[in-house]
């Protein structure tokens, strides 16, 4: 009986010590720090602030062929955002992202009916 006893307690170290032990191989994920250059974003914005009922600037201006973060922010009322020559559609205050391949100039218009001066709420997108 004691020897079993002794077995018992032996083979309950060795489980103990094997779980410890575990622990050993986590030192290996460091942190992979390159690449990932090329996904950053290009930093372009298109930053347009609404009010009742224009845009900020007549004219906003972008580079072609970059991809550009649309922002939109309402001062008044509720507006949107639609460049139709780039699916852009916003309703409402939010960022999209496009990017103009063909240098020009494009409408960009207020996509939400929001009153009497809707129909005015139109800028300018030069692409150059
Ligand atoms: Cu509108």
């Amino acid at each position: 009986m004691k020897k079993g006893l002794l077995a018992m307690l032996v083979l309950g170290l060795a489980l103990f010590l094997a779980a410890c032990g575990g622990g050993d191989s986590s030192g290996s994920d460091e942190a992979e720090s390159d690449g990932g250059d090329a996904a950053e974003s290009s930093g372009n914005t298109l930053d347009v602030t609404a009010t009742n009922f224009s845009f900020d600037k007549d004219e906003y201006t972008v580079p072609a062929g970059e991809e550009v973060t649309v922002s939109l922010t309402n001062e008044e009322g509720m507006h949107g955002i639609g460049i139709d020559e780039f699916d852009v559609n916003m309703e409402g205050e939010g960022e999209t992202t496009f990017t103009p391949e063909e240098p020009g100039e494009y409408t960009i218009y207020c996509s939400v009916p929001c009153g009497q001066g809707h129909a005015d709420m139109k800028s300018t997108l030069v692409v150059e």
